[in-house]
C-alpha cells in the first residue's frame, strides 16, 4: 500500500487503524463478518473503473464484454446457488434491493405489512423514517408478547382486516425459523405478493440450514455481505414472470451503472458459497450461537424467544437494570463490538434500548468454536456483572487480547 501511504497518509492511516481494530476486537455484530482476500482482491479491482448501464449483451456503453462474463456468472451462480428462476445481481446495498421489489409492483398509498423494527423487522420494512414508511401504508407485524415469536393465526387475521398489497418477512434480529410456508399460504388468500427479505440469513439459506424461502416467495432479497460473506451489496431473486419488471426497476428506475467491481466480488463470493467448507463454516455459526446463547443463559441472561435458530440473538437486559447502550459501552471497552438493539416491547426509546444483539458470522471466520464461546460468555458476564468496573474492564480486555491472538486475522494482509 506504498502508493497510498505516498499520496494520502490520512486516509492510509485510517485504514491501517481499522484493520487493526477489526483484529483487534472480538467482532460480534450480526450483521458484520470478514470476506476472503479473493472477495477483497475482486472489489479492489480495474473492474470499478467500468460503466455498464444496462445487462449483458444489452448495455449502453462500448468495452463491456469482460464486465459481461461477470455479471452473467454472477447470475448464474446466484441461479444455482439458491434454486432461483431469476436473478438481479446490481443492487447497491439491501434497501435498494427492497426499494426495486416495491417500486416494481407498488403504487404510493399501497398498503403493506412488515415486522416492526423492535420486533425484528428492518427500516425497510416500512419503518416511518425510511421511504417505505412515507411511501406506503403501513401495518406492522408484531410478535406475541409471551413467547417473543410470530403468531401465523393473528398474522392471518391482520393481513384479512387492512389486505395489503405485500407482505414482506424477513428480519434484522428475529433469531428463529420463519415459516416462509405459512407467509405464502396468507398471501395467497388475500392476494399479497410475497416478499422475502433473507439479508441476515442467506448464507445458512445458501448452505441447507435455515429453510429457504424461494419456493414460496415472489421475491426474495439479500445482502451479500453478512453471512454470505461477500462484499457489501445485494441480490434480488424472483420468479421468472417478475424479471423485465425488476430488472427495469433496477436500472434505470432506481439505480445508474452497476458497480462492477462489487458484482465481481459477489461473483467470487457466490462460488466460495457452493463449497463443503462454506456449509461445514455456517454450521459452526449457528452452534457458536447456540452455545454462546445458552452460556449466558445459564449465568441468568434472559434471551429473547428463549434461543436461537441461526447466527444471532438478542439479549433482554432488563434484569441486570441496564440498558443497551450502557453494555455496548462496557463491552466495546474491553473490545468486544456488538450493537445495542431494541427488544420487542421495548419500554427504552431506540437510540438507549434494552437489549444487545449478539451474532457469531465475524468470530466464526476466525476459527472459534463452542469452547471459545464458552468463554466469552464468561467475558460479558464479568463486565456486566461488575457494571464496567476498571478493574474488571482491564483483566477481560487481556484475555479478549489472548484468545484473539489465537485466531490471526488477514495474516498475509500487510499494511
Ligand atoms: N444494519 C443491518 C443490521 O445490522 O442488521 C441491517 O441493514
Amino acid at each position: 500500500m506504498l502508493q497510498l501511504k505516498k499520496i494520502d497518509v490520512e486516509i492510509y492511516e485510517a485504514i491501517k487503524q481499522e484493520l487493526e481494530r477489526q483484529r483487534n476486537s472480538l467482532e460480534m455484530i450480526a450483521s458484520e463478518n470478514f470476506p476472503s482476500i479473493a472477495v477483497m482482491e475482486a472489489q479492489g479491482s480495474v473492474m470499478g473503473n467500468k460503466y455498464a448501464e444496462g445487462y449483458p449483451g444489452k448495455r449502453y456503453y462500448g468495452g463491456c464484454q469482460n464486465v459481461d462474463v461477470v455479471e452473467s456468472i454472477a447470475i448464474e451462480r446466484a441461479k444455482l446457488l439458491f434454486h432461483a428462476e431469476h436473478a438481479n445481481v446490481q443492487p447497491h446495498s439491501g434497501t435498494q434491493a427492497n426499494m426495486a421489489v416495491y417500486f416494481s409492483v407498488l403504487n404510493p398509498g399501497d398498503t403493506i405489512m412488515g415486522m416492526h423494527l423492535s420486533h425484528g423487522g428492518h427500516l425497510s420494512h416500512g419503518h416511518p423514517m425510511s421511504f417505505s414508511g412515507k411511501y406506503y401504508k403501513v401495518i406492522p407485524i408484531n410478535v406475541t408478547k409471551n413467547t417473543q415469536l410470530i403468531n401465523y393465526t393473528e398474522l392471518r387475521n391482520l393481513a384479512k382486516k387492512y389486505r395489503p398489497k405485500l407482505i414482506v418477512a424477513g428480519s434484522s434480529s428475529y433469531s428463529r425459523i420463519i415459516h416462509w410456508d405459512k407467509f405464502r399460504e396468507i398471501c395467497d388468500e388475500i392476494n399479497a405478493y410475497f416478499l422475502a427479505d433473507i439479508a441476515h440469513y442467506a448464507g445458512l439459506v445458501a448452505a441447507g440450514l435455515y429453510p429457504s424461502p424461494v419456493p414460496y416467495a415472489d421475491f426474495v432479497t439479500f445482502t451479500t455481505h453478512k453471512t454470505m460473506r461477500g462484499p457489501r451489496g445485494a441480490i434480488i431473486l424472483s420468479k421468472k414472470k417478475y424479471a423485465p419488471l425488476i430488472d427495469k426497476m433496477m436500472f434505470p428506475g432506481i439505480q445508474g451503472g452497476p458497480m462492477m467491481h462489487t458484482i465481481s466480488a459477489k461473483a467470487v463470493a457466490l462460488k466460495e458459497s457452493m463449497s463443503k467448507s462454506f456449509q461445514l463454516y455456517q454450521a459452526q455459526v449457528i452452534s457458536n450461537a447456540r452455545t454462546l446463547a445458552d452460556s449466558l443463559a445459564k449465568k441468568g441472561y434472559k434471551i429473547v424467544s428463549g434461543g436461537t435458530d441461526c447466527h444471532m440473538f438478542l439479549v433482554d437486559l432488563r434484569s441486570q437494570k441496564m440498558t443497551g447502550e450502557q453494555v455496548k459501552t462496557i463491552l466495546e471497552s474491553a473490545n468486544i463490538t456488538v450493537n445495542k438493539n431494541s427488544i420487542p416491547y421495548d419500554p427504552q426509546p431506540p437510540a438507549i434500548t434494552s437489549g444487545i444483539r449478539i451474532g457469531t458470522p465475524a468470530i466464526t471466520t476466525r476459527g472459534m468454536r463452542e469452547q471459545e464461546m464458552i468463554k466469552i460468555a464468561d467475558y460479558i458476564d464479568k463486565l456486566i456483572s461488575s457494571k464496567g468496573e476498571k478493574k474488571v474492564v482491564s483483566y477481560i480486555k487481556g484475555k479478549v487480547k489472548e484468545l484473539l491472538d489465537k485466531f490471526s486475522l488477514y495474516p498475509t494482509l500487510k499494511w
